[in-house]
């Protein structure tokens, strides 16, 4: 059996002696590498400035190589912040608004997908497996193929892909798509995704699906699939069990005293749909004067890319306008919204979704979103909460538990609240078991064996 090489703009790192429990990726990934043996090649985060990065920094642990590379202050520019972030995510969210694109950050990152082919390739052996994540490497098989690598190699896009008519506007797509055909399994969330790839393939005449998820593309045939990530669901229930005694959990608990909580957890992004979700809860209060005092709404947003201009406009905003419904419906005893603009550790975010009787997940368009599938794996069984979801998350796909809104209705999402927080014993926890049944059998470990087995099989 060949050695699995993983590859993705950064690396989880075990810390030595670290005792924080890494997210569900990382573990299950982690799982996969130490059955097999292999390496996980990525961007170390750092930048070398001006001057060219040095070697490889190598790294082992039992029988995986962690192989991190340092980028240069321009690379890091165009690359990361340029093209990937402000091209690609923006564009496979459907933000052609905020996609910016630019010749040279387009340049920067296909050279520094080349750069890393070059730094990969001398590790490689001739029956090793890769498996590269995510959209900042989706030229690193055509480079890789390029240099005579043979091995067979396969791709998992954590976000959407957007249909034709927005993906067109992007002037490269076309190199972006011959990108993905020299895969030999692409992978996408769900089969929305698959659609809309297939649907691209066709428009340009560049290709089209052949059935039985076979594509041709450029003259060459290879494979594409749904693969809906998943969370390590029994480990993170039990751990969510446990975590209800945590201290800062019952701090929670009893400064929120007999309210209903209502909890929503987001990297702070333009994609996660915070202003209307903050919106559609101040229309529920407004609506429900008998749920007034009676509903703590407890947002937990940590930063991200705050070096790009829109995510730190955004974070004044978000805040601005929870601090503008506070002052608008609080109380001298009250306080409608808990905004907390940092992160919360793994334990106390577990106790917390267990003890909120909603999870208020409402990206305007979301890969799959992890938040919602950990929010219904933390519920007690005999009491569980109401997951409302938005219909553009991936994971609309799979939780028919949910009660499904769309986030531009602001209206429905305020009423949806109100049933979520009406709605009886009964029904939440058939609703709940729905949803627990379904995602106790494919978890995440089950994610990365089915993605492999068809890699294998490619
Ligand atoms: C991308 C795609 C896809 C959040 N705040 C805290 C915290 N988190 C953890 C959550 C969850 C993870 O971060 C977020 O994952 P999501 O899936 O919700 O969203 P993205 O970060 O946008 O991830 C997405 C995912 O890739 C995987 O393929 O599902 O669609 O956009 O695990 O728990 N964790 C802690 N404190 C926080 O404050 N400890």
């Amino acid at each position: 059996m060949g050695r699995l090489v993983i590859v993705s703009n950064r690396v989880p790192v075990p810390e030595k002696g670290g005792i924080a429990p890494a997210g569900g990726l990382a573990v299950a990934l982690k799982a996969a590498l130490e059955e097999r043996g292999g390496i996980w090649m990525g961007w170390s985060g750092k930048s070398s400035g001006d001057t060219d990065p040095g070697p490889l920094s190598l790294q082992e642990q039992g029988n995986i190589t962690y192989a991190l590379t340092d980028l240069t202050g321009k690379d890091v520019e165009e690359y990361y912040f340029g093209f990937a972030n402000r091209v690609l995510w923006p564009l496979c969210h459907y933000r052609l608004d905020l996609a910016e694109y630019g010749r040279k950050e387009m340049a920067g990152y296909f050279r520094v997908n080349r750069f890393f082919a070059h730094r990969l390739a001398p590790l490689l052996r001739p029956d090793d497996i890769i498996w590269v994540h995510d959209y900042h490497l989706i030229p690193l098989a055509a480079e890789l193929r390029q240099m005579g690598i043979k091995n067979r190699i396969g791709f998992f896009l954590h976000i959407p892909w957007p249909p034709a008519d927005i993906l067109f506007t992007m002037p490269v797509h076309e190199e972006i798509m011959r990108g993905l055909a020299a895969y030999d399994l692409v992978g996408f969330q769900t089969d929305y995704d698959l659609e809309n790839f297939a649907g691209c393939l066709r428009r340009e005449e560049m290709g089209d699906a052949l059935g039985d998820g076979r594509f041709i593309a450029n003259d060459k045939v290879f494979k594409g699939g749904a693969y809906g990530i998943s969370i390590e669901t029994a480990a993170f229930a039990e751990f969510a069990r446990k975590a209800v005694s945590h201290s800062t959990v019952n701090k929670a608990r009893l400064s929120i005293e007999d309210r209903d909580l209502i909890i929503g957890v987001d990297r702070l992004d333009y994609s996660k749909g915070l202003t209307q979700r903050i919106d559609a809860f101040e229309r529920f209060v407004v609506n429900n004067p008998g749920h007034q005092r009676k509903v703590t709404y407890l947002q937990i947003t940590p930063k991200s890319r705050s070096e790009v201009p829109e995510y730190e406009q955004m974070q004044r905003t978000v805040a601005e306008q929870a601090g503008r419904v506070n002052g608008a419906l609080g109380t001298v005893d009250w306080v409608p919204i808990r905004y907390m603009n940092r992160s919360v550790s793994r334990p106390v975010l577990a106790g917390l979704y267990r003890l909120a009787k909603v999870g208020l997940v409402t990206p305007l368009r979301d890969g799959m979103n992890l938040v919602a599938k950990e929010y219904v794996a933390a519920q007690n069984p005999d009491d569980p909460g109401v997951l409302i979801l938005s219909r553009f998350a991936g994971a609309a796909r799979e939780l028919k538990g949910a009660l499904l809104v769309n986030p531009y209705d602001v209206e429905g999402t305020a009423n949806s609240l109100g049933r979520a927080l009406n709605m009886p014993l009964d029904e939440r926890r058939e609703r709940w078991r729905r949803m627990m049944d379904y995602l106790l059998e494919h978890d995440v470990s089950r994610w990365c064996d089915d993605f492999m087995a068809d890699l294998k099989a490619a």
